[in-house]
């Protein structure tokens, strides 16, 4: 039986590490750019790895424009706003036994590809895994971990090719650090905890993630991670405040001297995701009936530095 291809699509920074990761694994691996780049030559993407050396990607293919099988793995490690335009692009476009992973931040769009792809087995993966784009280089500053989980597993299993634990082999040598959950919920809801705090915060006050650890900001951190609890256990998320602290200013501390996505965004004058994190707390919140007036404060300011932003996801 022929190796699955792992297909990337996205030549950001995470696609980009990935697959790096990939091709280390050995693997048959595939990266896309979008249509809209058909006619551009794009320069090769440099790495410059954990130990600074750097090794250049092999040149990116543009997304078929026809019907096409991609079979295998197809990961979708890109923006949340990009993820429905991507997905439609996809919609036939990929064999009904490809395995789809979403790695994204923010919540709001497993629903959709549960609604554009319901009979692919669809995984739900979140990292912290991290890097930057300096022009066409991408310097990898932090290896990471993976929470993932299936939210989509037809019936319909015995038609693989490529059976799903050949498929969870590979992407547990791909992915850094994998953590398979039965519910993936709430690690998922437990990032967007993580990303609620760091993200808009060290974007308004234009700081690495470790500026985060002192007194002024520290005091911040409660009373914003307090809401999005509160809208988990409406939505049946059970979480621990506690816990939920401690894991925060665990990733504060373990990425200290990183930028986080959104200040990159927001220092580059780029979209930024916050409709899918605290905007999606906001939404949640009217939803039941629940103030957030820190996550609402904090949407309207990051709403305010950049010009691009919606409404609250809906
Ligand atoms: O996911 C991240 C991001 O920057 O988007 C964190 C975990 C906050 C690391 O910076």
């Amino acid at each position: 039986m022929a190796q699955p291809i792992v297909h990337i699509i996205g030549r950001g920074v995470i696609g980009s590490l990935l697959a790096q990761r990939v091709s280390t694994a050995q693997y048959p691996v595939r990266q896309y750019h979008h249509r809209r780049n058909k006619h551009l030559i794009l320069p090769n993407i440099q790495i410059q790895q954990l130990d600074t050396t750097c090794i250049t990607l092999p040149t990116t293919q543009c997304l078929p424009g026809q019907p096409a099988q991609l079979d295998g793995l197809v990961i979708i490690p890109i923006k949340a706003y990009q993820i429905y335009d991507v997905l439609l692009e996809l919609q036939d476009k990929l064999a009904p036994t490809a395995t789809i992973v979403l790695m994204h931040n923010g919540m709001g769009c497993i629903e959709v590809a549960q609604e554009v792809f319901p009979n692919n087995v669809i995984i739900a993966a979140t990292t912290t895994m991290a890097g930057f784009r300096d022009n066409h280089t991408i310097v990898h500053t932090a290896k990471g971990q993976c929470q993932l989980g299936y939210v989509n597993q037809p019936q319909h299993k015995q038609q693989y090719e490529h059976p799903p634990l050949q498929l969870q082999d590979m992407i547990n040598h791909i992915l850094p650090d994998p953590t398979w959950h039965d519910d993936i919920l709430p690690a998922l809801y437990t990032k967007l905890v993580i990303n609620c705090v760091i993200n808009p915060l060290t974007a308004i006050h234009n700081i690495a993630n470790g500026q985060l650890a002192e007194p002024e900001y520290k005091v911040l951190l409660e009373p914003i991670i307090a809401e999005v609890i509160a809208v988990a256990t409406a939505q049946g998320v059970k979480l621990n405040k506690e816990q939920l602290l401690e894991q925060v200013q665990g990733v504060i501390a373990s990425t200290a001297n990183n930028y986080s996505s959104m200040q990159q965004d927001v220092a580059h004058g780029r979209r930024t995701e916050i409709e899918h994190i605290n905007g999606y707390v906001v939404q949640l919140g009217q939803r039941h009936g629940i103030a957030v007036p820190e996550n609402q404060a904090l949407f309207d300011a990051i709403c305010g530095l950049t010009t691009k932003c919606a409404s609250p996801f809906s």
